[in-house]
């Protein structure tokens, strides 16, 4: 008999897997041909049997999406997670200070990996609005990226702190399997802490450096909160883009793309003084025009970037 099961952690050989019908997690080795061409992660989907007291790996169920970067030099890909209904961008709004950029290139891996976003914009019972916030949530949203402005340190301020609640931002993970990114200090240990209504408790930054023994992870591995599952994966907090080559970026752009495909000029750089780019005839939306226009100055500074990279690699090849 095959036992479902969805892996919790990923170790080199071990799995900690948690049973579909049981509220049991056991520890698997993975069979050999299970593991041929495959890197088992959090969130994988896999079939188990029984033989006495050890449980064994037996299948992976195909998988509805997966979490990666490609090795720049093979470019082979590295899964760090599996099968996410939606992908959480935490940032906070005081310290450390909002970086759009930052924001931009966890929004274009979504896009990437193809899985629903939100953004969460934490801390705001510090925010000091020493940036449009309302402009930010109004680029995201335009891309189909919910935003929800909370505090994980004050989740009961019935009054709540702008765009969506905390009760909002629970209804919206309700039931879903979903990974969080963000940068260090954001919040995000103590979000997951938050909305699982204490059915968690993560260790957050200050307690870890009182010595308390803080819980560092250095894999990915699914949390149980009482209504939803999220993966906090320390392997993809880098948001360097220079995996993606230069002519694939502007299909993870899904509001400049449109726009692009009715420029005259092929290889344009969308360069304002290049006359007839269509960012620049007048065409635009004006509702959106100005949202567009920031939106395609962060698209030119990844796109830089990741050209840099290339012309890099291809001096040592
Ligand atoms: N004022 C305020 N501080 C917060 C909030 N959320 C987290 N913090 C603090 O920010 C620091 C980093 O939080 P942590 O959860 O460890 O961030 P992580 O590195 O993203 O997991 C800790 O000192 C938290 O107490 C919030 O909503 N408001
Ligand atoms: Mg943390
Ligand atoms: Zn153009």
């Amino acid at each position: 008999m095959k036992i479902p099961a969805c892996i919790y952690e990923a170790h080199k050989k071990e799995f900690l897997c948690k049973i579909d019908s049981e509220n049991k997690t056991v520890s698997a080795f993975a069979k050999r041909t299970v593991l041929k061409g495959n890197q088992l992660v959090a969130g994988d989907k896999v079939l188990l049997e029984k033989n006495g007291n050890d449980y064994q790996i037996v299948d992976l169920i195909d998988r509805t999406n997966e979490i990666f970067r490609l090795n720049v030099r093979d470019r082979k890909k590295r899964v760090t997670a599996a099968n996410c209904d939606l992908v959480i961008i935490a940032t906070s709004v005081s310290k450390p200070p909002y970086k759009q950029g930052v924001i931009d290139r966890f929004a274009t891996r979504t896009f990437q990996w193809d899985v629903p976003a939100i953004v969460i914009f934490n801390k705001m019972d510090e925010f000091q609005n020493d940036f449009d916030i309302d402009f930010e949530m109004r680029r995201f949203e335009n891309i189909g990226i919910e935003c929800f402005e909370v505090s994980a340190k004050y989740p009961e301020n019935p009054s709540g702190f702008g765009r969506g609640s905390f009760k909002d931002l629970q209804k919206k993970l309700l039931k879903t399997q979903a990974i969080i990114l963000g940068q260090s200090g954001v919040g995000k240990s103590k979000l997951i802490t938050s909305l699982s209504g204490g059915e968690v408790i993560l260790v957050s930054n200050e307690i870890g450096r009182s010595g308390k023994g803080s819980h560092t992870t250095t894999w990915s591995e699914m949390i149980d909160c009482r209504t939803f599952r999220i993966i906090d994966s320390p392997g993809i907090r880098s948001f360097s883009l220079d995996d993606i080559v230069p002519e694939e970026l502007i299909n993870f752009f899904p509001d400049l793309l449109p726009i692009s495909l009715t420029c005259r000029f092929n290889n344009c750089q969308h360069e304002s003084s290049t006359k007839g780019c269509a960012f620049y005839g007048g065409g635009t939306d004006p509702q959106t025009a100005d949202i567009i226009e920031s939106r395609l100055s962060s698209y030119k500074k990844i796109m830089e970037e990741i050209s840099e990279t290339l012309s890099w690699q291809k001096k040592r090849n």
